[in-house]
């Protein structure tokens, strides 16, 4: 007998035995042992079968509702870009576009006037923007607020979103507030001062 059969023999006779009612010195059972870790996530399944295509779309240079429809949007962007130019509240550089509702409110005011229309205060970030806003400032003829702001150390100045200025153009001898103006103003020639956020000043947006 090979030890294999052997093996085979023990497995099928053990349980006879207890069948039989002749197992001797059987114990109590004993305490289950703690559950395992759990396994390694299985292998990631095979790719399903490939869905029927669409239907076939028109390009859209092709489809003609589509184009009348972009035609229409083009025509009363223009339409109402004409309107602002003519009225003078709008000024485009680049692809930013500045705005004004003429009215004067403090820093505050200011952003929130803007944010609501979906925009943020006039920040120049360059001589051609700061121009842009200059002349809003000359033609209401009122001072404005930009969103540039003071922060640590007194005498740094930063952009909104909290990056130091790169672009400045403070008048002679400014800023001198030294932590005490943590708000810049624009005066009429386009220069810079910085001055208490309190004042009332143009609301000048960017879009
Ligand atoms: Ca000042």
């Amino acid at each position: 007998m090979t030890l294999s059969s052997l093996v085979l023999f023990l497995t099928l006779l053990v349980p006879s035995l207890i069948i039989g009612g002749m197992e001797l010195c059987s114990g109590s059972a004993g305490i289950p042992g703690t559950p395992g870790a759990p396994g390694l996530p299985g292998r990631d399944g095979r790719d399903g079968v490939k869905g029927d295509p669409g239907p076939p779309g028109l390009p859209a240079y092709l489809d003609e509702e589509l184009q009348s429809v972009l035609q229409d949007f083009r025509q009363r962007i223009l339409q109402s870009m004409g309107v602002l130019n003519l009225q003078g509240t709008m000024l485009q550089v680049g692809e930013k576009i500045f705005s004004t509702n003429g009215q004067s409110t403090n820093f505050q005011g200011i952003n929130e006037t803007c944010a609501k229309a979906g925009g943020s205060i006039a920040t120049p970030r360059n001589a051609e923007e700061n121009s842009a806003i200059m002349s809003l400032v000359q033609k209401y003829n009122t001072y404005a607020y930009l969103g540039i702001t003071e922060g640590k150390p007194p005498g740094k100045f930063y952009y909104l979103n909290g990056s130091p200025v790169e672009y400045t153009n403070w008048y002679s001898g400014e800023p001198a507030g030294k932590g005490r103006e943590s708000c810049v103003e624009m005066y009429k020639d386009g220069t810079w001062n910085d001055r208490s956020c309190l004042q009332y000043r143009l609301t000048i947006c960017e879009f």
